[in-house]
């Protein structure tokens, strides 16, 4: 397993020195200035392997830019309208530009307008730092309340439109708009903007399309783009829905086991492939990661590894970004997969038995309280996280049969 770390460029407020110390071993990152849909040109990618590689005072850092998170899908590609087809050839000549750069893993995802979402990004936890947190009656507040969504009463269970109308009635303008930030405007590595109005009208947009229709425009881009992958010697992997759940009325298709088979079948090529995110796929309680990884490993190509704690076993639910060790997967069975799956890689010869995987997330401890990084990406929180992840890993390849 490799040890990597999401890095989101010099303007992270975690620094390459700061992942030396971590003993991180590879780095995940993108070029989040680049507009979706246009390509990444090989004088940027390179600035990037060039910032990546140097300490703060300019001294080699010895890491290297081994993961693309992500290379993002345009919603004329998703919506397959307007200059999709020009996003296609320049998501091919970006690939092509991340091959002649020696990086061959990437990640990218298929939620249509917004990116991972959530309604507190400093949810007090009981030890006194903080963590994101979905509350689902927040949520609907929001969308039925604030973003008056027609139809949104309706996509709720009765309990919550109930619970949702008596929050939003005691809710405090302050409150309201920092929900509406944390849910609109973007969250780290998110691909776009948006103001509530461009959500409005984005959301118009998708009202009528039946999850078939987007699939097959997931298969459709992938079919398109797979094949040159695997020509360069790449690996794209589809992130998970988060939360895997329909929201805003919007229609969702990689947030179960069903749904990455159904893709995974329909573009069988080894480079179009998998990131397995506990984090996301564990908001919903009908999905096993360990067997997950056990049944469809040889597909996934990159791990983020974090654990959620369910307020409920319901579907919407809410739920808090827990330890990486507590919450509700299994991580020492959801590792123990990843190292089986590594060993019958060796045994099959394949040159990618080391899967990256990061630390996904961090709750904010410690000094992380007052060093504000990005939300959900704090220095000892992650740290935390991989040095627990780094003793499972050791304690299981320690001779209980699964390493060589
Ligand atoms: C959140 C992330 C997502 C993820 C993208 C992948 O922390 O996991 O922003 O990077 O959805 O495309």
């Amino acid at each position: 397993m490799r040890q990597t770390w999401r890095w989101f460029g010099p303007k992270d407020g975690v620094a390459t020195d700061d992942m030396m110390q971590a003993g991180v071993e590879g780095v995940v990152s993108a070029l989040h200035h680049v507009p979706t849909g246009q390509i990444w040109s090989a004088d940027e990618i390179r600035l990037r392997q060039d910032q990546i590689g140097s300490r703060r005072d300019g001294t080699a850092s010895g890491l290297q830019w081994e993961v693309v998170e992500s290379l993002p899908v345009s919603e004329d590609i998703k919506k397959q309208q307007g200059a999709w087809r020009e996003h296609l050839d320049a998501y091919r000549s970006s690939l092509r530009n991340l091959a002649a750069a020696g990086i061959e893993v990437i990640c990218y995802n298929f939620m249509p307008v917004l990116d991972w979402t959530r309604t507190d990004l400093a949810w007090r936890v009981g030890h006194g730092g903080t963590a994101m947190r979905f509350d689902v009656y927040d949520f609907a507040a929001f969308d039925i309340h604030i973003l008056k969504r027609a139809g949104a009463a309706e996509s709720f269970p009765a309990e919550v439109v109930a619970e949702a109308e008596k929050r939003f009635a005691t809710m405090s303008d302050a409150r309201r708009e920092e929900l509406t930030g944390n849910v609109v405007y973007g969250l780290p590595g998110a691909a776009e903007n948006f103001s509530l109005a461009d959500v409005r009208a984005h959301l118009a947009q998708y009202a009528k399309m039946p999850r078939e229709t987007l699939r097959q425009h997931l298969v459709d881009f992938l079919s398109e783009v797979a094949p040159e992958a695997e020509k360069l010697g790449l690996r794209l992997c589809c992130h998970p829905d988060d939360p895997p759940f329909p929201l805003m009325g919007l229609p969702r298709v990689m947030s179960t086991e069903a749904d990455y088979r159904a893709v995974m079948a329909a573009v069988d090529l080894p480079a179009s492939g998998i990131t397995l995110c506990s984090g996301s796929l564990g908001a919903r309680a009908d999905n096993d990661l360990p067997g997950m990884m056990a049944r469809m490993g040889d597909r996934v190509h990159f791990l983020h590894l974090r654990n959620v704690t369910r307020d409920t076993d319901t579907i919407p639910c809410s739920f808090y970004e827990a330890e990486h060790l507590g919450g509700g997967t299994d991580m020492v069975a959801l590792v123990k997969a990843v190292l089986v799956e590594e060993k019958k890689r060796r045994a099959a010869g394949r040159s990618d038995c080391s899967i990256p995987f990061r630390p996904d997330h961090g709750q904010d401890i410690l000094d992380d309280l007052t060093r504000k990084a990005q939300p959900g990406y704090p220095a000892i929180g992650r740290l935390k996280g991989l040095a627990e992840l780094r003793g499972v890993m050791t304690a299981l390849e320690h001779g209980d049969g699964v390493g060589d």
